[in-house]
């Protein structure tokens, strides 16, 4: 009980008393621990992982979205998602494939001209600069329609998708080479790499093909340069996931093989099924490719075109010594080099063994020309034993591993055994194992398939939940288990359900790495990261009516809407050009147009085109879809979308009933704000808020809101002088309305500044 206490009494040092909820807020960490029937073993993982409030987190995690064709963005060690990105799939929220901006940007992962909207992430890979993690992009494939999509981490956005030319199926990608030089994925299902071209499965060995494509990547424009791009065709047998080489083994790509048997099924036809034929053999075969030099003899033009992409043709990379085979037990799944690119360590999923092969020693073979033989290509084979630096048993069904700061030290799952291995490869021995819930798939260690992995923590990506979350229904969240790896022994500490599946693999990277922007500069098409030519300043706006064509350029301001209203007959085309014009941080403004199906996030700086065919006659109210301020609601217009040739009737609107006394009355609540306003501006002055650049921010802000008052006292004066009490009393009111703009960012000011420790100046 000693122990406890000492240990409840540092956890509450730590800030843990701060996580119960009020109800118990009075009581003392152990009567909290009996009311929850928490354990001491409970509290520590609630320590290891809780990130109090305003707390940041350490590594920041970009998982696979899995079928919905996204990626999530969340936090290590709290596990808390921050961010869905659209990637291959509309994204609402984000106006993702509704604006023109993001359409233009899905448009490339168009296949045959159509849209595909949804997609089958698997493998996020961060861009890397000498093997490390460098926090700039991030590019996720597509297995089912064959895509890569490069994310800027910059803002988040995706900038781009391309379609893979010759596939039909590419599941080993998105792996990067150790300075973003490529970004190559491999061909899953064999296909005919000719597009829209049938070859019957009888000639499956002859006609249909696998392969590894390299996307050449352009750092500075950050997008894929497809003209520089090449594959490299490979037997049909069926490739899997890859690894690019590092340190010594730089410059060579590794990729897996798990039906080298060439099976086709045909159980209709009474032959033995798919996964029979596809397992038969003991071993597939682990592919070992020589890219830079295949770069190289694709410049030299020894490639030829296919669906006018170049391929490098096997005869070719067999004859320029750049391909070779090494057979490898059995239906194997990962394949991952070690951090000093000495090793790589292949797991088949059929066999308990985990295989270490030797990079040294495969260079060895090649060179001294030693091969056990010829597949049916005529690629050599390089004999397994003279590859294999050793094997290890690990368990059932290991499937992938990742690396630990530790030197030798890894981490393997175990499929079958709901298991994660941790191993030493140097030494060929088993240090430890943990069970999982259930059924690991991915496991990943923060920036563990890096040359330089971090260590701490582990996240095992379990394809099964059954009882860890309380259920909702036949289809399950996904579980991500947190476990502490910076002990001898490992620890489960926290499971994440996932409510978007199925999220094949993760990558994760230290916090600090990430330099990601607040704002964009104002009229910045974020699609592009270039300025918008349709991009407004406050007072630009304005909108034109050319034949059938309606176009506007407006901007969004709290809590404001220009222009208030659009005029349109039916069948026009209407297109609107909308700047959010803040400059504070976190003030996104939504927008929309009733039934239209557009919708636009317009975070501070952006500009974002929506563009529809007004097809109905009627009254369509347009609005901020996000709650902006305490007038968000108030933010709105209308579309007006009249019958062809209709004429005004009615030519003035209706007047309110305002008289003297509301006058009054606005001029007096104007005068009070006024009090508040200056008693904050009192307050920020006298402290050293300049040292605050989040508040200096807010204080300009502030300022410009309060600006755009200036002119409306003579305004609202000069009414009052013709007894016009309801312009008078508006243009009064409108003041008010920027004073409490003006007041909202103070307060929210000053609450920065007292919870920062601002100090007193004189
Ligand atoms: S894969 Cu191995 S468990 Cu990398 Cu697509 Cu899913
Ligand atoms: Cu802008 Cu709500």
């Amino acid at each position: 009980m000693k122990r406890l206490s000492t240990l409840a009494a540092s956890l509450m040092a730590a800030g843990i008393g701060l996580a119960v909820t009020s109800a118990w807020s009075a009581d003392s960490l152990q009567d909290v621990m009996k009311a929850r029937g928490l354990s001491q073993q409970d509290l520590l993982a609630a320590a290891k992982t809780y990130v109090p409030t305003g707390g940041r987190d350490e590594f920041i995690a970009i998982s696979s979205g899995g079928q919905s064709g996204q990626l999530i963005v969340y936090g290590i060690p709290s596990m808390r998602i921050l961010k869905y990105i659209g990637v291959f799939t509309p994204e609402p929220w984000q106006g993702y494939g509704f604006d023109e901006e993001s359409k233009k940007v899905l448009a490339g992962g168009r296949i045959d001209g159509k849209d595909i909207t949804w997609g089958d992430t698997h493998h996020p890979g961060f861009s890397e600069t000498n093997g490390e993690s460098d926090g700039q992009f991030v590019f996720i494939n597509d297995k089912a329609n064959p895509r890569i999509a490069v994310v800027d981490l910059r803002d988040f956005e995706t900038k781009q998708i391309v379609v893979n030319p010759i596939f039909k199926s590419e599941h080993g990608g998105a792996f990067v080479t150790p300075n973003s030089e490529y970004i190559f994925e491999a061909s899953q299902y064999a296909s005919p790499l000719e597009n829209k071209k049938f070859y019957p499965l009888e000639e499956f060995n002859e006609k249909y093909r696998g392969g590894m494509t390299y996307w050449k990547f352009d750092r500075t424009k950050g997008l894929i340069d497809q003209k520089q791009s090449f594959s490299i065709e490979l037997p049909p047998y069926s490739q899997d996931l890859s690894d690019a080489g590092k340190g010594p083994s730089d410059g060579w790509s590794f990729t897996n093989s798990f039906c080298s048997e060439r099976y086709v099924g045909g159980i209709e036809d009474g032959r033995p099924p798919y996964e029979a034929g596809c397992s038969a053999k003991d071993t597939d075969y682990l592919h070992v490719i020589n890219w830079k030099k295949a770069a190289e003899l694709v410049k030299a033009g020894k490639a030829k075109k296919i669906n006018g992409h170049d391929v490098l043709p096997m005869e070719v990379a067999i004859k320029e010594g750049i391909l070779f085979l090494i057979p490898e037990p059995k239906s194997p799944h990962g394949v991952d080099v070690t951090p000093d690119g000495t090793k790589l360590i292949v797991a088949g999923k059929l066999d308990t063994h985990v295989s270490v092969y030797s990079f040294e020693k495969i260079m060895a073979a090649i060179k001294a020309g030693k091969f056990e033989s010829k597949d049916p290509y005529g690629i050599p084979v390089i004999g397994m034993k003279d590859a294999l630096h050793t094997q290890v048993s690990l368990g059932l069904g290991p499937l992938h591993t990742q690396y630990d700061s530790k030197a030798c030290v890894a981490y393997t799952s175990l499929y079958v055994d709901s298991q994660v291995a941790k191993w030493d490869y140097c030494e060929g021995k088993l240090l430890d194992k943990i069970s999982v819930h259930y059924n690991i798939g991915h496991l990943m260690t923060m920036e563990g398939d890096t040359s330089k992995p971090r260590g701490k923590y582990l996240v095992a990506l379990n394809k099964l939940a059954i009882d860890r979350f309380n259920p909702v229904g036949p289809l399950h969240p996904q579980n991500h288990q947190l476990i502490d790896i910076s002990g001898d022994k490992m620890q489960l500490i926290y499971d994440m359900p996932i409510p978007l599946g199925e999220p094949h693999y993760v990558v994760a990277i230290d916090a600090k790495k990430l330099k990601p922007a607040v704002r964009y500069k104002l009229g910045t098409n974020s699609r592009t990261d270039e300025a918008h030519p349709d991009a407004v300043k406050a007072g630009e706006e304005k909108t034109v009516k050319k034949g059938n064509k309606v176009e506007v350029w407006g901007s969004l301001i709290r809590s404001h809407i220009t222009p208030e209203k659009i005029e349109a007959e039916v069948g026009d085309e209407v297109t609107i050009h909308l700047t959010n014009l803040e400059r504070a941080q976190d003030e996104t403004h939504g927008f929309t147009v009733s039934t239209y199906n557009v919708h636009a996030s317009v975070e501070p700086g952006k500009t974002v085109t929506v563009k529809f065919k007004a097809d109905k006659e009627g009254v369509y109210p347009y609005y901020c879809t996000e709650f902006c301020s305490a007038l968000h609601l108030e933010m709105q217009g209308y579309l007006l979308v009249k019958p062809k040739g209709w004429k005004a009737t009615k030519t003035t609107l209706a007047k309110g009933n305002y008289t003297e006394t509301d006058y009054k009355a606005t001029l007096k609540k104007v005068a009070d704000t006024q009090v508040i306003i200056d008693s904050v501006v009192t307050y920020i002055t006298s402290v050293n808020y300049k040292d605050f650049p989040e508040v200096v921010a807010m204080v300009e802000d502030a300022f410009d809101q309060l600006g755009k008052t200036k002119d409306l006292k003579a305004k609202h004066e000069g009414y009052a002088a013709k007894k016009d009490w309801e312009s008078a009393n508006l243009w009064a009111e409108q003041i008010w309305q920027y004073q409490v703009k003006t007041a909202d960012l103070g307060l929210r000011a000053k609450t920065f500044l007292e919870e920062h420790g601002a100090k007193k100046v004189k």
